[in-house]
């Protein structure tokens, strides 16, 4: 089981129906906030399948009930709304901190690429003070960037699902 977070809005239900495949044909109404938990699965690979569980933003305070047995968690941040992205660490951090969780993967999403300029991506990373987290903590963070609109980015996180995504490309 892989967990899937983020502030409410970042779009993790968007990405997720990418993953699976899905057309999306009018963006503008294709999800609603989620409300509690919900389970995707996703293909890759030959024929392989994995279970991801979004647990929406609106159930930040109860995140860590989910994190028993959770060895990757894919936490995505808006990358084209620099004004939440203090808000996004500290639910970060906090995920990072929590005991239940110091074995497992993260991967960083920066999403919503398509609605923001390149330079975005190295702001967020400096607000988020990735490269200082890093020093401290126990996990090994993986970054990439996403558009769900697009589809761009989505193959590499199919890869990190694999295990197939080197963790040096953090530092593209
Ligand atoms: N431009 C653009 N908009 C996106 C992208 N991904 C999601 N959105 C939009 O952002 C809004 C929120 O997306 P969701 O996927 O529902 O966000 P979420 O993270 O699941 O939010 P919660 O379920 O409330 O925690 C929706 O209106 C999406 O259409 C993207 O890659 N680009
Ligand atoms: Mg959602």
């Amino acid at each position: 089981m892989i967990l899937c977070l983020g502030p409410t809005g970042a779009g993790k239900t968007l990405l997720l129906k990418r993953l699976q495949g899905k057309e999306i044909v009018d963006v503008t109404s294709s999800t609603v906030p989620t409300v509690g938990t919900t389970l995707t699965n996703v293909r890759f690979g030959n024929n392989k399948e994995v279970t991801i569980r979004e647990v929406g933003g609106a159930m930040a305070p109860i995140w860590n009930n989910y994190f028993a047995g959770v060895k990757k968690i894919i936490y995505v941040v808006d990358a084209s709304n620099l004004c939440q992205i203090a808000a996004a660490g500290i639910l970060l951090y906090t995920i990072l901190a929590d005991p239940t969780v110091q074995n497992a993967k993260v991967l960083l999403v920066l999403s919503k690429m398509d609605a923001s300029y390149r330079q975005m991506r190295n702001e967020a990373l400096l607000m988020l003070q990735l490269s200082r987290l890093q020093r401290e903590i126990s996990q090994v963070v993986t970054v990439v960037e996403t558009s769900a609109v697009t589809g761009a980015g989505t193959d590499k996180v199919l890869k990190w699902i694999q295990g197939a995504l080197p963790s040096a490309s953090t530092s593209k």
